[in-house]
Protein backbone atom coordinates (compact mmCIF):
# COMPACT_ATOMS: atom_id res chain seq x y z
CA UNK A 1 0.00 0.00 0.00
CA UNK A 2 1.56 3.64 -0.98
CA UNK A 3 0.35 6.32 0.35
CA UNK A 4 0.81 8.50 -2.90
CA UNK A 5 -1.48 6.16 -4.75
CA UNK A 6 -3.60 4.63 -2.38
CA UNK A 7 -7.40 4.52 -3.72
CA UNK A 8 -6.40 6.22 -7.10
CA UNK A 9 -4.44 9.19 -4.91
CA UNK A 10 -7.33 10.02 -3.19
CA UNK A 11 -5.39 13.11 -1.00
CA UNK A 12 -5.61 13.23 2.63
CA UNK A 13 -8.59 15.21 4.26
CA UNK A 14 -8.25 15.56 8.05
CA UNK A 15 -11.65 14.03 9.62
CA UNK A 16 -12.40 17.64 11.94
CA UNK A 17 -13.48 17.73 15.91
CA UNK A 18 -17.00 16.33 15.90
CA UNK A 19 -20.12 18.47 15.68
CA UNK A 20 -23.45 17.81 16.45
CA UNK A 21 -26.18 19.36 14.89
CA UNK A 22 -28.26 22.03 16.88
CA UNK A 23 -31.69 22.68 15.03
CA UNK A 24 -31.98 22.82 10.98
CA UNK A 25 -28.12 23.78 10.11
CA UNK A 26 -26.48 25.30 13.03
CA UNK A 27 -23.48 22.84 14.69
CA UNK A 28 -21.58 22.49 17.62
CA UNK A 29 -18.79 21.93 18.17
CA UNK A 30 -17.96 19.09 21.26
CA UNK A 31 -14.50 20.64 21.71
CA UNK A 32 -16.87 22.85 23.84
CA UNK A 33 -17.51 20.38 26.34
CA UNK A 34 -13.94 20.45 27.19
CA UNK A 35 -14.33 23.79 28.94
CA UNK A 36 -17.87 23.24 29.76
CA UNK A 37 -17.87 20.39 31.60
CA UNK A 38 -14.57 21.44 33.36
CA UNK A 39 -16.72 24.35 34.57
CA UNK A 40 -19.54 22.18 35.40
CA UNK A 41 -17.49 19.66 37.44
CA UNK A 42 -15.96 23.02 39.53
CA UNK A 43 -19.95 23.80 40.36
CA UNK A 44 -20.23 20.21 41.07
CA UNK A 45 -17.53 19.90 43.41
CA UNK A 46 -19.11 23.28 45.39
CA UNK A 47 -22.33 21.82 45.30
CA UNK A 48 -21.23 18.41 46.93
CA UNK A 49 -18.99 20.44 49.50
CA UNK A 50 -22.11 21.93 50.70
CA UNK A 51 -24.43 19.17 50.62
CA UNK A 52 -21.89 17.12 52.70
CA UNK A 53 -22.11 19.95 55.73
CA UNK A 54 -25.73 19.87 56.00
CA UNK A 55 -26.81 17.66 58.71
CA UNK A 56 -29.49 15.46 56.66
CA UNK A 57 -26.99 14.53 54.23
CA UNK A 58 -24.27 13.53 56.74
CA UNK A 59 -26.88 11.21 58.43
CA UNK A 60 -28.51 9.95 54.81
CA UNK A 61 -24.04 9.30 54.15
CA UNK A 62 -23.89 7.56 57.52
CA UNK A 63 -27.21 5.24 56.82
CA UNK A 64 -26.07 4.50 53.33
CA UNK A 65 -22.34 4.26 53.69
CA UNK A 66 -21.55 3.74 50.02
CA UNK A 67 -20.45 -0.04 49.79
CA UNK A 68 -22.36 -2.74 49.73
CA UNK A 69 -20.46 -6.07 50.76
CA UNK A 70 -21.79 -9.22 48.99
CA UNK A 71 -23.08 -12.19 51.15
CA UNK A 72 -21.23 -15.25 50.81
CA UNK A 73 -18.48 -14.17 48.64
CA UNK A 74 -14.92 -14.40 49.87
CA UNK A 75 -12.54 -11.22 50.06
CA UNK A 76 -9.84 -11.84 46.52
CA UNK A 77 -9.93 -11.95 43.26
CA UNK A 78 -8.87 -14.62 41.08
CA UNK A 79 -6.58 -14.64 38.43
CA UNK A 80 -8.33 -15.42 35.56
CA UNK A 81 -10.06 -11.51 36.17
CA UNK A 82 -6.93 -10.27 35.56
CA UNK A 83 -6.10 -12.25 32.32
CA UNK A 84 -9.45 -10.91 31.12
CA UNK A 85 -8.90 -7.75 31.99
CA UNK A 86 -5.71 -7.63 29.88
CA UNK A 87 -6.79 -8.95 26.93
CA UNK A 88 -10.08 -6.54 27.15
CA UNK A 89 -7.92 -4.06 27.07
CA UNK A 90 -5.71 -5.29 24.55
CA UNK A 91 -8.63 -6.20 22.16
CA UNK A 92 -10.41 -2.46 22.63
CA UNK A 93 -7.54 -0.53 21.46
CA UNK A 94 -8.33 -2.02 17.81
CA UNK A 95 -11.42 -2.22 17.95
CA UNK A 96 -12.20 1.25 18.93
CA UNK A 97 -9.18 2.77 16.39
CA UNK A 98 -10.57 0.78 14.07
CA UNK A 99 -14.55 1.94 15.10
CA UNK A 100 -13.33 5.41 14.17
CA UNK A 101 -11.55 4.38 10.78
CA UNK A 102 -15.21 3.27 9.81
CA UNK A 103 -16.75 6.05 11.20
CA UNK A 104 -14.52 8.48 9.02
CA UNK A 105 -15.23 6.39 5.85
CA UNK A 106 -18.97 8.16 5.83
CA UNK A 107 -18.15 10.56 8.58
CA UNK A 108 -21.89 11.17 9.43
CA UNK A 109 -24.82 10.08 12.06
CA UNK A 110 -28.07 9.44 11.07
CA UNK A 111 -31.85 8.80 13.02
CA UNK A 112 -32.96 7.77 10.02
CA UNK A 113 -31.85 5.27 6.97
CA UNK A 114 -32.13 7.66 4.43
CA UNK A 115 -28.93 9.59 4.99
CA UNK A 116 -30.57 12.68 3.53
CA UNK A 117 -27.82 15.31 3.15
CA UNK A 118 -28.32 17.90 5.90
CA UNK A 119 -30.18 15.82 8.28
CA UNK A 120 -27.31 14.23 9.78
CA UNK A 121 -26.80 14.64 13.68
CA UNK A 122 -23.33 14.15 14.07
CA UNK A 123 -20.78 14.90 11.84
CA UNK A 124 -16.65 15.14 11.47
CA UNK A 125 -16.81 16.42 8.40
CA UNK A 126 -18.26 19.75 6.56
CA UNK A 127 -21.91 19.95 5.13
CA UNK A 128 -22.11 18.02 1.71
CA UNK A 129 -21.65 19.97 -1.16
CA UNK A 130 -24.04 21.24 -3.88
CA UNK A 131 -22.21 18.70 -6.85
CA UNK A 132 -25.35 16.56 -7.47
CA UNK A 133 -22.88 13.76 -8.34
CA UNK A 134 -20.46 13.68 -4.86
CA UNK A 135 -19.86 10.39 -3.95
CA UNK A 136 -19.66 8.87 -0.44
CA UNK A 137 -15.91 8.21 -1.36
CA UNK A 138 -15.37 11.51 -1.74
CA UNK A 139 -16.97 12.22 1.50
CA UNK A 140 -14.30 10.07 3.50
CA UNK A 141 -12.02 11.55 5.61
CA UNK A 142 -8.16 10.50 6.90
CA UNK A 143 -7.23 10.18 10.49
CA UNK A 144 -4.07 10.32 12.30
CA UNK A 145 -2.34 6.92 11.25
CA UNK A 146 -2.01 6.40 15.22
CA UNK A 147 -5.41 7.20 15.99
CA UNK A 148 -6.86 5.73 13.41
CA UNK A 149 -6.44 2.01 12.46
CA UNK A 150 -4.80 2.24 9.64
CA UNK A 151 -5.62 5.96 9.22
CA UNK A 152 -5.12 6.01 5.56
CA UNK A 153 -8.49 7.92 4.04
CA UNK A 154 -10.92 5.27 2.72
CA UNK A 155 -9.20 2.56 4.42
CA UNK A 156 -12.44 0.81 5.67
CA UNK A 157 -11.40 -2.75 4.16
CA UNK A 158 -9.05 -3.26 6.37
CA UNK A 159 -10.22 -1.30 9.34
CA UNK A 160 -13.06 -3.40 9.05
CA UNK A 161 -10.92 -6.79 9.01
CA UNK A 162 -9.18 -5.18 12.71
CA UNK A 163 -12.61 -4.58 13.25
CA UNK A 164 -14.73 -7.33 13.03
CA UNK A 165 -11.72 -10.01 13.45
CA UNK A 166 -10.54 -8.41 16.88
CA UNK A 167 -14.76 -8.40 17.54
CA UNK A 168 -14.57 -11.71 17.08
CA UNK A 169 -11.75 -12.39 20.11
CA UNK A 170 -13.27 -9.57 21.90
CA UNK A 171 -16.72 -11.50 22.42
CA UNK A 172 -15.12 -14.66 23.35
CA UNK A 173 -12.74 -13.22 26.14
CA UNK A 174 -16.29 -11.80 27.05
CA UNK A 175 -18.59 -15.12 26.59
CA UNK A 176 -15.70 -16.81 29.12
CA UNK A 177 -15.62 -13.80 31.56
CA UNK A 178 -19.70 -14.66 31.86
CA UNK A 179 -19.31 -17.96 32.45
CA UNK A 180 -16.64 -17.81 34.89
CA UNK A 181 -18.21 -14.99 36.69
CA UNK A 182 -21.55 -17.09 37.70
CA UNK A 183 -19.80 -20.45 38.06
CA UNK A 184 -17.01 -18.84 40.49
CA UNK A 185 -20.03 -16.56 42.66
CA UNK A 186 -17.93 -13.43 41.39
CA UNK A 187 -20.90 -11.96 39.84
CA UNK A 188 -21.95 -10.98 43.15
CA UNK A 189 -19.11 -8.12 42.94
CA UNK A 190 -20.54 -6.35 39.64
CA UNK A 191 -24.56 -6.98 39.82
CA UNK A 192 -26.60 -5.10 42.04
CA UNK A 193 -29.15 -7.59 44.43
CA UNK A 194 -31.04 -4.54 46.60
CA UNK A 195 -32.31 -1.21 45.25
CA UNK A 196 -29.61 0.17 48.73
CA UNK A 197 -27.26 0.27 45.79
CA UNK A 198 -28.98 3.26 44.37
CA UNK A 199 -28.68 5.66 47.76
CA UNK A 200 -25.22 3.98 48.26
CA UNK A 201 -24.35 4.98 45.33
CA UNK A 202 -25.36 8.51 45.33
CA UNK A 203 -23.16 9.09 48.98
CA UNK A 204 -20.53 7.42 46.90
CA UNK A 205 -20.76 10.02 44.36
CA UNK A 206 -21.05 12.87 46.68
CA UNK A 207 -17.82 11.54 48.39
CA UNK A 208 -16.30 11.61 45.27
CA UNK A 209 -17.63 15.00 43.86
CA UNK A 210 -16.50 16.69 47.64
CA UNK A 211 -13.00 15.64 47.25
CA UNK A 212 -13.29 13.82 50.00
CA UNK A 213 -13.29 10.22 48.85
CA UNK A 214 -14.37 6.90 49.95
CA UNK A 215 -12.09 4.42 51.35
CA UNK A 216 -11.43 2.26 48.60
CA UNK A 217 -11.56 -1.75 49.49
CA UNK A 218 -11.70 -3.38 46.43
CA UNK A 219 -10.27 -6.69 47.01
CA UNK A 220 -13.13 -7.41 49.64
CA UNK A 221 -16.09 -5.26 47.86
CA UNK A 222 -16.41 -2.60 44.73
CA UNK A 223 -18.62 0.56 46.36
CA UNK A 224 -21.91 0.76 45.12
CA UNK A 225 -21.22 3.57 42.17
CA UNK A 226 -18.04 1.65 40.96
CA UNK A 227 -20.38 -1.43 40.99
CA UNK A 228 -23.34 0.52 38.74
CA UNK A 229 -20.77 1.50 36.28
CA UNK A 230 -18.96 -1.87 35.75
CA UNK A 231 -22.44 -3.93 35.58
CA UNK A 232 -23.44 -1.30 33.09
CA UNK A 233 -20.62 -1.78 31.21
CA UNK A 234 -20.49 -5.72 31.23
CA UNK A 235 -24.09 -6.33 31.01
CA UNK A 236 -25.29 -3.66 28.79
CA UNK A 237 -22.80 -1.59 26.90
CA UNK A 238 -20.92 -4.72 25.82
CA UNK A 239 -24.22 -7.12 24.76
CA UNK A 240 -25.71 -3.62 22.95
CA UNK A 241 -22.51 -3.19 21.08
CA UNK A 242 -22.73 -6.37 19.88
CA UNK A 243 -26.62 -6.03 19.30
CA UNK A 244 -26.50 -2.74 17.73
CA UNK A 245 -23.53 -4.24 15.48
CA UNK A 246 -25.31 -6.82 14.01
CA UNK A 247 -27.77 -3.84 13.06
CA UNK A 248 -25.85 -2.82 10.35
CA UNK A 249 -25.46 -5.48 8.76
CA UNK A 250 -27.38 -6.41 5.18
CA UNK A 251 -27.76 -10.17 6.00
CA UNK A 252 -29.35 -9.33 9.26
CA UNK A 253 -31.62 -6.27 8.95
CA UNK A 254 -33.01 -6.77 5.67
CA UNK A 255 -34.14 -10.29 6.96
CA UNK A 256 -35.84 -9.25 10.22
CA UNK A 257 -37.62 -6.67 8.74
CA UNK A 258 -39.61 -5.92 12.60
CA UNK A 259 -36.53 -5.11 13.82
CA UNK A 260 -34.72 -3.62 10.84
CA UNK A 261 -37.97 -1.12 11.39
CA UNK A 262 -37.44 -0.61 15.01
CA UNK A 263 -33.56 -0.52 14.66
CA UNK A 264 -32.76 0.83 11.01
CA UNK A 265 -29.09 0.87 10.23
CA UNK A 266 -28.60 4.15 10.95
CA UNK A 267 -30.21 4.29 14.19
CA UNK A 268 -27.85 0.97 15.25
CA UNK A 269 -24.90 3.39 13.76
CA UNK A 270 -25.40 5.64 16.02
CA UNK A 271 -26.10 4.04 18.99
CA UNK A 272 -23.30 1.39 18.31
CA UNK A 273 -21.19 5.25 18.28
CA UNK A 274 -23.22 6.13 21.69
CA UNK A 275 -21.29 2.95 22.99
CA UNK A 276 -18.50 3.80 22.02
CA UNK A 277 -18.81 6.77 23.87
CA UNK A 278 -19.71 5.00 26.76
CA UNK A 279 -16.26 2.64 26.90
CA UNK A 280 -14.48 6.13 25.97
CA UNK A 281 -15.87 7.79 29.07
CA UNK A 282 -15.64 5.04 31.35
CA UNK A 283 -12.08 4.47 30.29
CA UNK A 284 -11.14 7.89 31.28
CA UNK A 285 -12.65 7.86 34.85
CA UNK A 286 -11.95 3.85 35.00
CA UNK A 287 -8.01 4.93 34.73
CA UNK A 288 -8.16 7.93 36.39
CA UNK A 289 -9.15 6.29 39.54
CA UNK A 290 -7.09 3.53 39.65
CA UNK A 291 -4.23 6.02 39.72
CA UNK A 292 -5.43 8.77 42.07
CA UNK A 293 -7.29 5.91 44.59
CA UNK A 294 -3.75 3.99 45.69
CA UNK A 295 -2.26 3.16 42.16
CA UNK A 296 -0.22 -0.08 44.25
CA UNK A 297 -2.87 -1.04 46.00
CA UNK A 298 -5.32 -1.12 42.71
CA UNK A 299 -2.27 -2.78 40.53
CA UNK A 300 -1.45 -5.30 43.20
CA UNK A 301 -5.18 -6.29 43.00
CA UNK A 302 -5.76 -6.85 39.47
CA UNK A 303 -2.27 -7.25 37.65
CA UNK A 304 -0.39 -9.87 40.88
CA UNK A 305 -3.52 -11.03 42.32
CA UNK A 306 -2.75 -10.14 46.13
CA UNK A 307 -3.92 -7.41 48.91
CA UNK A 308 -0.53 -5.37 49.03
CA UNK A 309 0.68 -2.42 48.34
CA UNK A 310 3.96 -2.90 46.65
CA UNK A 311 5.31 -2.37 43.06
CA UNK A 312 4.87 -6.35 42.22
CA UNK A 313 1.79 -5.05 40.81
CA UNK A 314 3.09 -2.25 38.97
CA UNK A 315 5.46 -4.24 37.48
CA UNK A 316 3.49 -7.18 36.14
CA UNK A 317 1.18 -4.19 34.86
CA UNK A 318 4.18 -2.10 33.31
CA UNK A 319 5.23 -5.04 31.39
CA UNK A 320 1.80 -5.31 29.81
CA UNK A 321 1.62 -1.82 29.32
CA UNK A 322 4.77 -3.04 26.75
CA UNK A 323 2.75 -5.35 25.16
CA UNK A 324 0.14 -2.54 24.46
CA UNK A 325 2.11 -0.07 23.36
CA UNK A 326 3.88 -2.52 20.97
CA UNK A 327 0.75 -3.67 19.66
CA UNK A 328 -0.57 0.09 19.23
CA UNK A 329 2.38 1.08 17.47
CA UNK A 330 2.60 -1.72 15.52
CA UNK A 331 -0.91 -1.79 14.45
CA UNK A 332 -0.83 0.70 11.39
CA UNK A 333 2.62 0.12 9.68
CA UNK A 334 2.07 -3.50 9.85
CA UNK A 335 -0.78 -2.91 7.85
CA UNK A 336 -0.11 -1.16 5.26
CA UNK A 337 3.07 -3.43 4.57
CA UNK A 338 0.99 -6.66 5.01
CA UNK A 339 -2.46 -5.62 4.12
CA UNK A 340 -3.42 -9.10 2.55
CA UNK A 341 -1.97 -10.53 5.65
CA UNK A 342 -4.87 -8.41 7.48
CA UNK A 343 -7.42 -9.15 4.60
CA UNK A 344 -6.69 -13.19 5.31
CA UNK A 345 -6.89 -13.43 9.12
CA UNK A 346 -9.65 -11.21 9.21
CA UNK A 347 -11.38 -13.54 6.94
CA UNK A 348 -10.75 -16.42 9.09
CA UNK A 349 -12.30 -14.74 11.95
CA UNK A 350 -15.24 -13.14 10.79
CA UNK A 351 -15.58 -15.46 7.51
CA UNK A 352 -17.32 -18.46 8.96
CA UNK A 353 -19.67 -15.76 10.94
CA UNK A 354 -20.54 -13.94 7.52
CA UNK A 355 -21.73 -17.30 5.72
CA UNK A 356 -24.04 -18.31 8.65
CA UNK A 357 -25.28 -15.26 8.10
CA UNK A 358 -26.14 -15.64 4.64
CA UNK A 359 -28.62 -18.43 4.99
CA UNK A 360 -30.13 -17.43 8.03
CA UNK A 361 -32.98 -16.67 6.25
CA UNK A 362 -33.13 -16.73 1.97
CA UNK A 363 -35.84 -14.37 1.84
CA UNK A 364 -34.27 -10.68 2.49
CA UNK A 365 -36.92 -8.08 3.40
CA UNK A 366 -38.56 -5.83 1.09
CA UNK A 367 -39.84 -2.32 1.46
CA UNK A 368 -43.33 0.05 0.42
CA UNK A 369 -43.45 3.16 -1.24
CA UNK A 370 -43.69 5.14 2.06
CA UNK A 371 -40.18 4.05 2.65
CA UNK A 372 -38.42 4.91 -0.91
CA UNK A 373 -35.68 7.59 0.33
CA UNK A 374 -36.05 10.89 -1.09
CA UNK A 375 -32.02 11.57 -1.85
CA UNK A 376 -29.26 8.75 -2.62
CA UNK A 377 -25.97 9.00 -2.32
CA UNK A 378 -23.84 8.59 -5.00
CA UNK A 379 -20.78 6.37 -4.95
CA UNK A 380 -17.73 4.91 -7.31
CA UNK A 381 -15.55 5.89 -10.39
CA UNK A 382 -17.67 7.39 -13.21
CA UNK A 383 -17.21 5.90 -16.51
CA UNK A 384 -15.72 7.96 -18.85
CA UNK A 385 -14.17 5.41 -21.83
CA UNK A 386 -15.34 6.42 -25.16
CA UNK A 387 -17.01 3.37 -25.91
CA UNK A 388 -19.41 4.13 -22.78
CA UNK A 389 -19.63 7.72 -23.97
CA UNK A 390 -20.74 6.93 -27.51
CA UNK A 391 -23.36 4.72 -25.40
CA UNK A 392 -24.46 7.22 -23.76
CA UNK A 393 -25.13 10.13 -26.62
CA UNK A 394 -26.74 7.48 -28.36
CA UNK A 395 -29.36 6.94 -25.69
CA UNK A 396 -28.19 3.20 -25.39
CA UNK A 397 -29.74 2.30 -28.45
CA UNK A 398 -26.33 -0.06 -29.64
CA UNK A 399 -26.05 -1.24 -26.03
CA UNK A 400 -25.43 -4.70 -25.96
CA UNK A 401 -25.29 -7.15 -22.90
CA UNK A 402 -23.37 -9.99 -23.28
CA UNK A 403 -24.23 -12.99 -21.34
CA UNK A 404 -21.83 -15.55 -21.74
CA UNK A 405 -19.13 -18.17 -20.08
CA UNK A 406 -20.24 -21.77 -18.83
CA UNK A 407 -23.66 -21.58 -20.33
CA UNK A 408 -25.59 -23.43 -22.67
CA UNK A 409 -27.05 -20.18 -24.78
CA UNK A 410 -24.58 -17.41 -24.33
CA UNK A 411 -26.86 -13.97 -25.42
CA UNK A 412 -26.42 -11.01 -26.26
CA UNK A 413 -29.64 -8.73 -25.28
CA UNK A 414 -30.08 -5.11 -26.19
CA UNK A 415 -32.12 -2.68 -23.98
CA UNK A 416 -35.12 -3.36 -25.65
CA UNK A 417 -34.81 -6.90 -25.35
CA UNK A 418 -34.43 -6.77 -21.84
CA UNK A 419 -37.86 -4.76 -21.36
CA UNK A 420 -39.32 -7.56 -23.49
CA UNK A 421 -38.28 -10.34 -20.73
CA UNK A 422 -40.66 -10.53 -18.38
CA UNK A 423 -40.84 -7.13 -15.72
CA UNK A 424 -39.30 -7.03 -11.84
CA UNK A 425 -39.67 -4.31 -9.16
CA UNK A 426 -38.68 -4.33 -5.94
CA UNK A 427 -38.53 -1.94 -3.38
CA UNK A 428 -35.25 -2.57 -1.63
CA UNK A 429 -32.59 -0.89 0.79
CA UNK A 430 -28.87 -0.68 0.02
CA UNK A 431 -26.42 -0.86 2.12
CA UNK A 432 -22.59 0.80 1.03
CA UNK A 433 -19.71 -0.24 3.31
CA UNK A 434 -19.00 2.71 4.37
CA UNK A 435 -22.08 3.00 6.07
CA UNK A 436 -24.68 4.94 4.24
CA UNK A 437 -27.75 3.58 3.42
CA UNK A 438 -30.50 4.14 1.39
CA UNK A 439 -33.99 2.78 0.19
CA UNK A 440 -34.95 2.85 -3.80
CA UNK A 441 -37.62 1.02 -5.89
CA UNK A 442 -35.74 -0.78 -8.67
CA UNK A 443 -37.50 -1.86 -12.10
CA UNK A 444 -35.72 -4.51 -14.59
CA UNK A 445 -34.97 -7.90 -15.00
CA UNK A 446 -34.67 -10.57 -12.34
CA UNK A 447 -31.69 -12.74 -12.86
CA UNK A 448 -33.18 -15.84 -12.60
CA UNK A 449 -35.09 -15.22 -16.03
CA UNK A 450 -31.65 -14.44 -17.46
CA UNK A 451 -30.19 -17.78 -15.97
CA UNK A 452 -33.53 -19.49 -17.82
CA UNK A 453 -32.21 -18.08 -20.88
CA UNK A 454 -29.02 -18.80 -21.00
CA UNK A 455 -29.03 -22.08 -18.64
CA UNK A 456 -25.58 -22.02 -16.91
CA UNK A 457 -24.03 -24.94 -16.92
CA UNK A 458 -23.24 -27.30 -13.27
CA UNK A 459 -20.13 -26.46 -13.08
CA UNK A 460 -20.71 -22.55 -13.50
CA UNK A 461 -20.22 -21.78 -9.44
CA UNK A 462 -19.59 -18.01 -9.48
CA UNK A 463 -21.21 -14.68 -11.78
CA UNK A 464 -18.64 -12.28 -13.01
CA UNK A 465 -20.03 -8.68 -13.53
CA UNK A 466 -18.09 -6.37 -15.81
CA UNK A 467 -18.34 -3.21 -16.03
CA UNK A 468 -17.46 -0.02 -18.64
CA UNK A 469 -16.55 2.11 -15.54
CA UNK A 470 -12.78 1.39 -14.33
CA UNK A 471 -11.72 1.73 -10.98
CA UNK A 472 -10.00 4.12 -9.02
CA UNK A 473 -6.49 2.60 -9.69
CA UNK A 474 -7.69 1.92 -13.50
CA UNK A 475 -8.77 -0.93 -14.76
CA UNK A 476 -12.01 -3.04 -14.99
CA UNK A 477 -14.62 -2.80 -12.06
CA UNK A 478 -15.91 -6.09 -11.63
CA UNK A 479 -17.19 -8.22 -9.34
CA UNK A 480 -18.08 -11.76 -8.69
CA UNK A 481 -21.70 -13.45 -7.36
CA UNK A 482 -21.82 -16.93 -6.17
CA UNK A 483 -24.17 -18.07 -8.66
CA UNK A 484 -26.56 -19.92 -5.53
CA UNK A 485 -27.60 -15.90 -4.75
CA UNK A 486 -28.62 -15.45 -8.38
CA UNK A 487 -31.65 -17.06 -8.18
CA UNK A 488 -32.59 -15.59 -4.94
CA UNK A 489 -36.13 -13.86 -5.63
CA UNK A 490 -34.43 -10.21 -5.24
CA UNK A 491 -31.92 -10.82 -7.46
CA UNK A 492 -32.23 -8.66 -10.57
CA UNK A 493 -30.53 -6.66 -13.40
CA UNK A 494 -32.06 -2.73 -12.85
CA UNK A 495 -32.65 -0.16 -15.53
CA UNK A 496 -35.33 1.80 -13.81
CA UNK A 497 -35.18 3.66 -10.53
CA UNK A 498 -38.02 5.15 -8.74
CA UNK A 499 -39.51 4.66 -11.74
CA UNK A 500 -37.46 6.42 -14.26
CA UNK A 501 -34.86 5.20 -16.37
CA UNK A 502 -31.83 4.42 -14.32
CA UNK A 503 -29.68 7.99 -14.57
CA UNK A 504 -25.87 7.88 -15.31
CA UNK A 505 -24.63 8.72 -11.94
CA UNK A 506 -26.72 5.22 -10.42
CA UNK A 507 -25.26 3.07 -12.96
CA UNK A 508 -26.91 3.54 -16.33
CA UNK A 509 -28.00 1.80 -18.68
CA UNK A 510 -28.06 -1.17 -16.17
CA UNK A 511 -26.84 -2.36 -12.70
CA UNK A 512 -26.72 -4.97 -10.66
CA UNK A 513 -28.81 -6.00 -7.44
CA UNK A 514 -28.58 -8.62 -5.08
CA UNK A 515 -30.03 -7.25 -1.55
CA UNK A 516 -27.66 -10.46 0.30
CA UNK A 517 -24.84 -8.12 -0.12
CA UNK A 518 -23.18 -5.09 0.71
CA UNK A 519 -23.39 -1.94 -1.77
CA UNK A 520 -20.09 -2.33 -3.60
CA UNK A 521 -20.99 -5.78 -4.62
CA UNK A 522 -23.98 -3.77 -6.93
CA UNK A 523 -21.65 -3.35 -9.76
CA UNK A 524 -22.61 -0.54 -12.64
CA UNK A 525 -22.78 -0.12 -16.05
CA UNK A 526 -22.81 -3.55 -16.40
CA UNK A 527 -21.20 -4.11 -19.98
CA UNK A 528 -20.74 -8.14 -19.79
CA UNK A 529 -21.81 -11.26 -17.50
CA UNK A 530 -19.98 -14.46 -17.34
CA UNK A 531 -20.81 -17.42 -15.73
CA UNK A 532 -17.29 -19.01 -14.08
CA UNK A 533 -16.07 -22.11 -12.30
CA UNK A 534 -14.19 -19.95 -10.25
CA UNK A 535 -12.54 -16.35 -10.17
CA UNK A 536 -8.95 -16.87 -9.29
CA UNK A 537 -7.97 -15.95 -12.09
CA UNK A 538 -9.73 -12.99 -12.74
CA UNK A 539 -7.68 -9.71 -12.64
CA UNK A 540 -5.79 -10.41 -8.69
CA UNK A 541 -8.23 -13.02 -8.16
CA UNK A 542 -10.01 -12.11 -5.38
CA UNK A 543 -13.16 -11.54 -6.52
CA UNK A 544 -13.61 -8.09 -7.24
CA UNK A 545 -12.20 -4.59 -7.76
CA UNK A 546 -12.76 -3.82 -4.61
CA UNK A 547 -11.35 -6.62 -3.06
CA UNK A 548 -8.29 -6.40 -5.50
CA UNK A 549 -7.40 -3.15 -4.86
CA UNK A 550 -8.93 -2.35 -1.93
CA UNK A 551 -8.72 -6.04 0.73
CA UNK A 552 -12.16 -5.80 0.65
CA UNK A 553 -13.90 -9.76 1.25
CA UNK A 554 -15.56 -11.56 -1.29
CA UNK A 555 -18.49 -12.02 0.34
CA UNK A 556 -19.51 -9.08 2.60
CA UNK A 557 -23.15 -9.94 4.49
CA UNK A 558 -22.10 -8.15 7.60
N1 LIG B 1 -18.84 0.03 -11.92
C1 LIG B 1 -18.95 0.39 -10.66
N2 LIG B 1 -19.99 -0.04 -9.94
C2 LIG B 1 -20.12 0.31 -8.64
C3 LIG B 1 -19.14 1.12 -8.02
C4 LIG B 1 -18.04 1.54 -8.80
O1 LIG B 1 -17.13 2.24 -8.33
N3 LIG B 1 -17.99 1.16 -10.12
N4 LIG B 1 -19.30 1.47 -6.70
C5 LIG B 1 -20.13 0.59 -5.88
C6 LIG B 1 -20.43 1.12 -4.58
S1 LIG B 1 -19.16 1.21 -3.47
C7 LIG B 1 -21.72 1.42 -4.19
S2 LIG B 1 -22.10 1.81 -2.60
C8 LIG B 1 -22.81 1.44 -5.16
C9 LIG B 1 -23.46 2.80 -5.14
O2 LIG B 1 -24.58 2.83 -5.94
P1 LIG B 1 -25.31 4.22 -6.21
O3 LIG B 1 -24.25 5.20 -6.60
O4 LIG B 1 -26.29 3.97 -7.25
O5 LIG B 1 -25.97 4.63 -4.92
O6 LIG B 1 -22.37 1.16 -6.46
C10 LIG B 1 -21.40 0.14 -6.57
N5 LIG B 1 -21.18 -0.16 -7.94
MO1 LIG C 1 -20.11 1.36 -1.35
Amino acid sequence: MDSATWSGSVPDSPALAPRVRVGRDKWFNLLWLLPIGFAVLVVAVAVAQGLRNMPSVQSFMQDHPGTLVPDGLAPGLPAWIGWQHFFNLFLMIFIIRSGLQILTDHPRLYWTRHCTPGSDWLRIQQSVPDDPLWTAKQDSVSLPGQVGLPGRRHSIGLARWWHLGTDVLWLLNGLVFYVLLFTTGQWRRIVPTSWDVFPNAVTVGIQYLSLDWPHENGWVAYNSLQLLAYFLTVFVAGPLALITGLGMSPALSTRFRRLSTLLSIQTARSLHFLVLVWFLLFIVVHVTLVFTTGLLRNLDHMYAVRDANDWIGFAVFAASMVVVIVGWVAATPLTFRHPRLVQRVGFALIGPAQRLFEHVDARPGQYTERDISPYMWHNGHYPKSPEYEALREGGFEDYRLAVGGLVANPVELSLADLRGLPPHEQITQHYCIQGWSGVAEWGGVSMQTIMDLVRPDPAAKWVLFYSFGEGADGGVYYDAHPVEQMGNALTMLAYDMNGDRLSFGHGAPLRLRNELQLGFKHVKWIKAIEFVADFSHTASGFGGYNEDHEFFGYRQSI
